[in-house]
């Protein structure tokens, strides 16, 4: 016969949970302006947001009507960089185009 015992496993959680959280999330928001043409805001989420006509312009017409729209969601430096970027390319042109970034809940 052998000598070892084999202890059941403990019930429950038995595993050391990691201290370090993911990093939160960030929402790039594309705001409504009454000057900027519809289809410079389409050719601006196109080139920066890599998206396809027609979700760039989908996103354009919920921004258009409601005032604001979700364009997608990165971790923060990602986030922060395509939204001056995007905001850049309507400054160079004379529009008031406006991204701006904020954490997700
Ligand atoms: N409201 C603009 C117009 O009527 C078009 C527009 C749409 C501008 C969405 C910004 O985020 C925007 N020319």
């Amino acid at each position: 016969m052998s000598d070892i015992t084999v202890k059941p496993r403990p019930k429950g959680r038995t595993k050391t949970r990691l201290k370090t959280e993911r990093p939160r999330l960030h929402k790039v928001l594309l705001l409504n302006d009454d000057f900027t043409p519809r289809e410079f805001v389409v050719m601006v989420l196109r080139a920066v947001f890599r998206m396809g006509d027609t979700q760039a312009e989908r996103v354009m017409l919920t921004a258009h009507q409601k005032g604001v729209c979700v364009v997608a969601v990165f971790p923060r430096d990602v986030a922060e960089t395509k939204a001056t970027e995007a905001t850049d390319l309507g400054k160079r042109a004379g529009f008031p185009l406006m991204f701006t970034t904020e954490p997700e809940e």
